[in-house]
């Protein structure tokens, strides 16, 4: 074997922390279960303007919709509009003349902002809490988007700046960051981390896919977190139950340490229950915090319920 043949995820996390039983044996919604009554009229307790901020990316944005490599952007159809009443069309007639329109989209259930289920990713035929992973097999049966979906999110939230807090417009490709730069951000923000908080991270990286299109996916590698042991200790003794990111995938793609793609999928998604949110839109959110300095607020998010889903579609809001 070479030595640079990246390791198999069993043996790189084989000494990683999980969470697996922690909420019982039947849990499907993981470290949310750090996110009760109590966390949400602490979040509440935030809202002083009113200001509210929806984090959803524009699905059908002219300039093109970011998405994980093989996936498709989604397909809006106009199925029914005024013109299926011309002369010979297909608009059905109802009585008093009713005119509507009618669309429809196709699209990959994680091909903008997400929501990620638990059992999303797996290695070793295991998924979250030990569930086998041929229960994925035809649509997740155990662990699905659903149960996540049900409950709602709601807590306090705090964004983590890297981009401004690096000087940079945008982070680079494969640029990585650990969670002590996240800490360090949270200082120099004026906010820091507290336990149960729901880390919202911005790196303005899609930023260069409206600048670039296609070349956008030429080298993909994403900036993002990277994987140490330390780093998943710290997630499990804050308790983070949600990541949220601007970016596709929520961490560096390509762990430069050890060349194994999306690492923390596995270590913290997997095997903590932490639930990951992708392809979020911070922008308007990112400059009202640089302006009035305020980092800590209240997130409500509900992704769609769709049944045995691996993930699905979420507008999150933000007060303010
Ligand atoms: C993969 O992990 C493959 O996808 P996502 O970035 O949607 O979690």
């Amino acid at each position: 074997e070479s030595p640079t043949t990246p390791p198999a995820l069993g043996d790189l996390l084989k000494d990683s922390p999980t969470n697996w039983g922690k909420w019982g044996d039947d849990d499907e919604v993981g470290a949310l279960n750090y996110l009760g009554p109590e966390q949400v009229l602490a979040a509440v307790q935030l809202v002083s303007s009113g200001k509210v901020f929806t984090l959803q990316r524009l699905i059908g944005d002219p300039k093109g919709d970011p998405v994980w490599p093989g996936r498709t952007p989604a397909v809006r159809t106009q199925v029914l509009d005024e013109g299926d009443w011309d002369e010979g069309g297909k608009g059905p007639s109802y009585p008093g003349g009713l005119h509507y329109a009618d669309d429809k989209i196709d699209a990959y259930l994680q091909g903008s902002t997400q929501y990620d289920a638990l059992g999303h990713l797996w290695y070793d035929g295991k998924i979250w809490n030990g569930y086998d992973a041929r229960t994925t097999i035809g649509g997740l049966q155990k662990a699905s988007v659903q149960p996540i979906a049900e409950r709602g999110i709601v807590g306090r939230a705090v964004l983590l700046d890297m981009a401004r807090f690096r000087g940079k417009n945008t982070l680079d490709k494969g640029e990585t960051f650990t969670h002590e730069d996240l800490v360090a951000c949270a200082e120099a923000q004026g906010t820091p981390i507290q336990k149960r908080d729901i880390l919202v991270v911005r790196t303005n990286f899609l930023a260069l896919f409206h600048e670039q299109g296609d070349a956008f996916y030429e080298g993909f590698n994403e900036p993002g977190l990277v994987y140490s042991p330390e780093l998943v200790q710290w997630f499990a003794d804050m308790e983070i139950p949600n990541l949220v990111t601007d970016t596709i995938a929520n961490e560096v793609t390509m762990d430069p340490n050890n060349g194994v793609a999306l690492v923390l999928h596995s270590a913290l998604m997997r095997n903590l229950g932490v639930t990951l949110t992708e392809i979020a839109d911070l922008e308007q959110l990112a400059a009202d915090c640089a302006e009035d300095g305020r980092y800590a607020f209240l997130y409500v998010a509900a992704p769609l319920k769709v049944a045995k889903a691996a993930g699905t579609p979420v507008n999150p809001v933000v007060i303010k």
